[in-house]
């Protein structure tokens, strides 16, 4: 059931014991609003704490190291930034149909929640929180609070550039900058500095790259096999595919990451007109309009063959 900011407000106000669930593979936007819908709950009187089925990168360690779980009898499940509950991870897949209410800005949202919250227009679902907690004066905002949702909001929208980005998005940054959360810090964390092992997925990536109808697409693939020889670390792959838009002649992007045997995921990246959610709805996947994803169980080239197809097909051009 989709609900309004007024509802979704009245019912973290009726509720207690809260799970707050992040999805799998976190980037700054789930756990910016997991722990800060966590710190918001816990403003109003309530006990929450935030889980992710995998471990939380240390780049994002300014979000959580103040962090301690409470303890309590888990009474409500919300999920944040999470459009699917397979994106819970496997390990979280008991919580599947226990979502009671669901935080997102993902268009592609299955509504898998008993309640779901989604304003597609968001760029973040920060953004979304950012307007609850406004909008319905749940709690005075505060540095932590701020820190957490501006982090969200800063990585999902790209440090401000993506289109998704508009005039709510920077009034929700605005707002939040009135704290001393230190913005311009937490870009150069988020956006500048990388890890040896970042830079060398980055040069693997470029390395690897592959261009198709007249470079209007390029495709990057990482395989296990790949990640084994040249000691990649999992970790590192977040936002990686926006890598694959960087030629100027790319109109779309597409990384492949084996994740299992014969299990691969892509993400697409578009920089013009192409819906890439569109594409990777026909794989049984969904997204953004200009980025999305889906996964294959077949081969890595097999893989490669239908999704530059399907991307020949949205181009107008013949694979
Ligand atoms: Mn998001």
């Amino acid at each position: 059931m989709q609900i309004n900011f007024k509802e979704a407000a009245d019912f973290l106000r009726e509720n207690d014991c809260y799970h707050i669930l992040t999805h799998a593979s976190p980037d700054g936007d789930t756990i910016g609003s997991g722990f800060g819908l966590c710190a918001i709950l816990r403003k109003m009187g309530k006990k929450a704490n935030v889980y992710c089925a995998d471990e939380l990168p240390r780049r994002y360690d300014f979000i959580y190291e103040g962090y301690e779980p409470m303890d309590f009898e888990l009474k409500t499940v919300v999920a944040v930034d999470v459009a699917d509950p397979k994106l819970l991870g496997k390990s979280f897949a008991h919580y599947a149909d226990k979502v009671a209410l669901c935080i997102d800005h993902h268009i592609s949202n299955t509504g898998y929640a008993k309640r779901t919250l989604v304003e597609p227009d968001a760029a973040a679902a920060c953004q979304v929180i950012f307007k609850l907690m406004s909008s319905q004066k749940l709690v005075e905002c505060d540095e932590n609070i701020a820190k957490c949702l501006y982090t969200g909001i800063a990585t999902d929208t790209g440090c401000f550039k993506f289109d998704s980005c508009g005039p709510e998005t920077h009034f929700a940054a605005a707002e939040l900058m009135k704290f001393d959360i230190g913005a311009g810090k937490i870009n150069r964390r988020m956006f500048d500095q990388k890890s040896r092992a970042r830079i060398a997925v980055e040069q693997h990536v470029l390395g690897s790259m592959e261009y198709y109808f007249d470079e209007r697409c390029s495709v990057a693939a990482v395989s296990l096999d790949d990640m084994h020889k040249t000691g990649l670390p999992a970790d590192e792959f977040e936002g990686i595919a926006g890598l694959t838009t960087v030629l100027e002649t790319v109109e779309v992007g597409v990384f492949i990451r084996q994740k299992e045997e014969h299990k691969f995921k892509a993400s697409l990246r578009s920089t013009g007109d192409i819906d890439v959610s569109a594409i990777c709805s026909k794989f049984g996947g969904g997204g953004h309009v200009k980025a999305a994803g889906c996964t294959f169980e077949t081969s890595i080239e097999d893989a490669k063959t239908q999704i530059v197809k399907a991307v020949g097909e949205a181009l107008g051009e013949k694979a």
